[in-house]
């Protein structure tokens, strides 16, 4: 792909031209800082005319578009990405190269755009570059909140939360666009008013109200000149804050629209898999869902007119309950703005929104209590009580007498709103992440929905983008691929991975992956030493977990079975064993307190045994502070251990599980979300699988459980372990410190059960699993075997497959190509 922005003397004047423009400064006098800077709008440069090309193709081509609706798109960084996507890295590096400029130190300068907090943010911005990347039209809808994911800082072995002032130096790509800016109104009351006609008005009065005003971050498709937009809303308030307020005797309401304006943006609620259920999340809910549709619903009537005809140009796809309001909001402008009758409204809504479910963990899942609801969206509550009363009808006219169908499926129920049922109800598709995700969904946790609409229900098995975390991430195994297949279409079709089985049984080429993933692991190895003071040898095995910390996913599981091997060693130094590095990388929701709790444990477990030296450095625990995307790139090139330990039934898919897969590192784990899947493509002998199946999980939960006393009392490992987190050998002799997460594996506490995540229950086959991918690992040519073999099959994981399914069954967009030769640069 061409673009004579990137010629070298063209670009190096433009960052010698930006340096001295931004800074009034030579380049030899910039700060790293500011070179980031310069560069970046260098590149922005370039991807300006493309993405005013993009626009203009849309204009002729009128595609039809989806409106990706996410509180969350967890970016990373976007230089070297978009210098990928465009196809100019290694000009660019040459060119800076020349310069005396080094592109990774540049890259470095970068803050990590962090809008999300885990898997379903990630989830997001890899869709939105597939998007791109294959030529259908799309925005991303989001917030541009200031403070985005907190920075971790590890302090004393505790988890310490930091600001993450993402913004402070500003945002080379971004675009601010206050022309498109749309009022948000909360609160007051609806007055009902009747025209001369007769129709009836809904007005609403005495609310307060924000100015959304759109930042717009492009979204740079691969080697095909496609740009799309990521449209961020920040808030402002509608009356400046006025001195003379004090004599009009409004400054308490110009406070007051300052105040919600600065609240609504300022962070990110830093939850996975959560709700804290607090009222500014509803408010930044449907702050950015109205704003986004009615920004669609001018954009789409500027140039169609006939409203009726939206769902043939629009889809808005609703990711996971968090913007599941945008039903009602687009309810509520057909109605009140369009000043159509209510099946008209409801035909054209169902037609246009979507659902994709993202987890059956409950406290996941959103209900807001009808009291804060409906004061803080009046007129919204008002038509989610129609959609209701209609819904409740329809299913008492399918299930006559059935009224515990109702209190099952009802949006209104027990003073609560729920979300996920309004949006199944008012969406055309409600789709789960991985196949046994989707079917526990059809058969456990949405069964009344799937049986009374089942043509709604789909599978979109999740996928990653290998753009970023193989050509960007490990860039030494993205050549080797290209060289071995001859090609680099593997960069936009990635079943073409599979012509590597061919290299399958060459030793030489074996040879050479096995080195690239040395060098990745020395790569890591330097990082671990920089950032956490600890020598870790690229020789020993990378077994690594990293992930948000939450019970489901159980880190617990991982560092007991540390714990465990440790004791081994100890009691048996003459055993044979492989050196092992457990590298952990998470965030726990600042307020989670178990979560912290097993981030202080696996740090005191580092700390005693990374300073033993009686076990010769046989064994490493390192925690990698500030888990994010930026590092975790390094992390998953460097890994021979993918570590997908979740309860079986728990993680709806998992995107990391893929990403290592792509890097070359077998997955050790459950039959879990999409692990399910990864074993069908590379087969059983290449994983480690262990631990009960999501049906007995589910089993043993409809039983209530199982009593952990049965294992404790009978496996004098298990019961060591266990008692060595109140016996003080990991707190400096302080008996209490893990108290709680003792009692949580034995005891039934409140409402939770003993070992809810049925982590003892589990030990021994993962023990199991361990001990057979240390043997495994132990012959080198078939472990190079396998993990080629993973690579090799991972063809099915990207995202671009992802989008394809979701265009092809759900969405209907239309392909759009930018043809080169009439590009005028
Ligand atoms: O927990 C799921 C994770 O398994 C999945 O990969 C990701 C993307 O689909 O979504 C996560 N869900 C949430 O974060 C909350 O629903």
């Amino acid at each position: 792909m061409y673009n004579p922005r990137f010629e070298k003397d063209v670009f190096k004047r433009d960052v010698r031209n930006n340096v001295k423009t931004l800074f009034r400064k030579e380049v030899e006098e910039a700060t790293p800082q500011q070179l980031f800077q310069a560069v970046s709008y260098a590149v922005k440069e370039a991807i300006i005319d493309d993405w005013l090309a993009t626009q203009k193709q849309y204009e002729k081509d009128d595609p039809k578009t989806v409106y990706y609706m996410s509180m969350e798109f967890l970016l990373g960084r976007a230089l070297g990405n978009n210098l990928i996507n465009m196809t100019a890295y290694k000009e660019v590096k040459e060119a800076l190269e020349e310069m005396g400029i080094d592109l990774n130190v540049i890259e470095d300068q970068e803050p990590d755009p962090a809008l999300g907090n885990g898997g379903l943010g990630r989830l997001a911005a890899c869709f939105l570059d597939s998007l791109a990347t294959l030529g259908y039209a799309s925005y991303g809808c989001g917030i541009r909140y200031r403070y985005g994911m907190f920075k971790q800082k590890i302090r004393d072995g505790y988890q310490v939360e930091a600001p993450d002032n993402w913004l402070k130096d500003g945002n080379p790509f971004e675009l601010r666009r206050p022309e498109y800016a749309k009022e948000v109104r909360f609160g007051g009351n609806i007055r009902v008013e009747y025209d001369e006609t007769g129709k009836t008005h809904f007005v609403q009065e005495n609310y307060e109200s924000v100015m959304a005003i759109p930042y717009d971050y492009p979204i740079v498709g691969y080697g095909n000149h496609i740009v799309n937009t990521l449209r961020i809303w920040d808030a402002e308030a509608i009356v400046d804050f006025q001195l003379d307020s004090f004599d009009r005797g409004d400054y308490h309401k110009a406070v007051e629209q300052e105040n919600l304006a600065k609240n609504i943006v300022e962070v990110l609620y830093p939850n996975d898999n959560h709700i804290a259920g607090k009222e500014l999340r509803l408010k930044q809910q449907y702050f950015f869902v109205s704003a986004s549709i009615q920004a669609a619903i001018t954009k789409f009537k500027k140039k169609h007119g006939d409203i009726s005809k939206l769902p043939e140009k629009v889809t808005f796809q609703m990711n996971d309950t968090h913007p599941t309001v945008a039903v009602a909001e687009l309810m509520r402008i057909l109605l009140d703005e369009e000043n159509l009758g209510w099946n008209e409204a409801w035909d054209i809504t169902t037609k246009c929104c979507a659902y994709t479910n993202h987890t059956i963990m409950a406290e996941a899942l959103e209900k807001w209590p009808i009291d804060l609801f409906s004061r803080l969206l009046p007129r919204i509550y008002q038509i989610i009580q129609e959609i209701d009363r209609r819904f409740v009808e329809q299913v008492r006219a399918q299930y006559p007498g059935n009224e515990e169908k109702v209190k099952k499926m009802a949006i209104l129920m027990d003073g609560q709103v729920k979300m996920a049922h309004l949006a199944i109800v008012a969406g055309y598709s409600v789709n789960g992440v991985a196949k046994l995700h989707t079917e526990i969904l059809k058969n456990q946790e949405l069964k009344d929905f799937y049986q009374m609409m089942p043509e709604k229900f789909n599978n979109k098995t999740n996928g990653i983008t290998q753009r970023r975390f193989l050509m960007h991430a490990n860039p030494l195994l993205a050549d080797w691929v290209t060289e071995k297949l001859g090609t680099k279409e593997w960069i936009t079709d990635l079943s073409k991975m599979s012509g590597l089985k061919e290299w399958l049984d060459d030793e030489e080429a074996l040879k050479e992956f096995m080195t690239i993933k040395f060098k990745n692991k020395e790569r890591l190895a330097a990082y671990i030493k920089e950032h956490n003071g600890v020598e870790v040898d690229p020789r020993s095995i990378f077994d690594v977990q990293v992930k948000r910390l939450h019970e489901y996913k159980r880190q617990l599981l991982n560092i007991l079975h540390v714990m465990y091997l440790y004791n081994q060693i100890k009691d048996h130094p003459e055993m044979s064993f492989y050196p092992k590095t457990y590298v952990f990388g998470a965030k726990a929701s600042a307020g989670y307190i178990r979560a912290k709790e097993i981030i202080k444990l696996i740090n005191s477990v580092a700390d005693v045994i990374n300073n033993d030296r009686s076990i010769n450095g046989k064994l490493k625990v390192v925690f990698i502070e500030d888990y994010r995307v930026s590092n975790a790139e390094l992390i998953f090139a460097a890994a021979d251990i993918s570590e997908q330990i979740s309860t079986a039934s728990k993680e709806a898919s998992g995107t990391g599980n893929m990403k290592f897969m792509m890097n070359g590192a077998p997955t050790l784990g459950t039959m879990d979300g999409a692990n399910v899947e990864i074993v069908d493509e590379v087969g059983i002998d290449n994983a480690f699988i262990f631990g009960l199946s999501a049906d007995e999980v589910i089993n043993y939960e409809q039983n209530g459980g199982y009593n952990p006393y049965d294992i404790y009392n009978n496996d004098p490992d298990i019961r060591r372990v266990v008692d060595q987190l109140v016996d003080g050998t990991y707190a400096n002799g302080d008996k209490e410190m893990y108290r709680d997460l003792y009692n949580s594996l034995l005891n039934n506490q409140g409402g939770a059960r003993a070992d809810m995540y049925f982590i003892l229950k589990d030990f021994r086959s993962y023990a199991d699993a361990q001990a057979r991918a240390m043997e495994a690992y132990k012959d080198t040519d078939k472990w190079a075997k396998m993990a080629l073999k993973n690579t090799a099959c991972c063809g099915k994981f990207s995202a671009d497959r992802t989008i394809q399914e979701y265009v092809d069954d759900i969405w209907h967009l239309d392909h759009v190509v930018i043809n080169e030769d009439e590009l005028e640069y």
